[in-house]
């Protein structure tokens, strides 16, 4: 089996810092493998490079159903294109482990990205694949959920993750 990789929380720098684009796409397979990995097992529905200690622009995902996995790995995406229409959708982030909040993002985008054989792809997403595109993309500039709260939603929030961190550590 692939190997996993240690998730970070929040407040760690790197989730807060801009992610560098990946110089050649082919020579992240072995980490985008790894990040699956860590998703699948996690288990979430994305994982962004920043959210494994990694500083690049690097996003895996998978918003299929459950029975059918549709792994996809997204080298260098950028968002092209968002409908002006608006959904919400509870969110939640393997960063802040426990925390969810409803969240209002763009409908459909589109994202231009490079697959790891380097060549350009896009894709289109609504629903759920949207949410998830756009968290991910947030997440390589350092961009977390949290920031589209109501600042008392958001320091609520955050002292109830760490309060929980916390006993989690005590625990262990
Ligand atoms: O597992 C996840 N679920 C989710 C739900 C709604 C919108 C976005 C996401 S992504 C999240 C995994 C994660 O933290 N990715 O960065
Ligand atoms: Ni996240």
């Amino acid at each position: 089996m692939t190997e996993t990789l240690p998730i970070l929380y929040v407040p760690a720098p790197i989730l807060r810092q801009k992610a560098k684009p990946v110089a050649a796409a082919d020579q992240v397979r072995d980490l985008a493998d790894r990040m699956l990995a860590t998703m699948y097992k996690a288990p979430g529905v994305g994982l962004a490079a920043p959210q494994v200690g990694v500083g690049l622009r690097l996003v895996v995902l998978d918003c299929g159903p459950k029975d059918a996995p549709a792994p996809m790995v997204l080298v260098n995406p950028e968002l092209v294109a968002a409908s002006e229409e608006l959904a919400v959708r509870e969110e939640g982030c393997l960063s802040l482990p426990g925390q969810f909040a409803d969240v209002t993002r763009p409908y459909r985008v589109r994202v231009r990205y490079l697959a790891l054989d380097g060549s350009k792809q896009e894709v289109e997403g609504e629903g759920l694949l949207s949410a998830c595109l756009q968290h991910e993309i947030d997440h390589l500039d350092g961009k977390l959920f949290v920031d589209y709260l109501s600042i008392l939603k958001r320091n609520m929030l955050l002292r109830r993750l760490a309060k929980d961190l916390k006993a989690k550590a005590r625990d262990d």
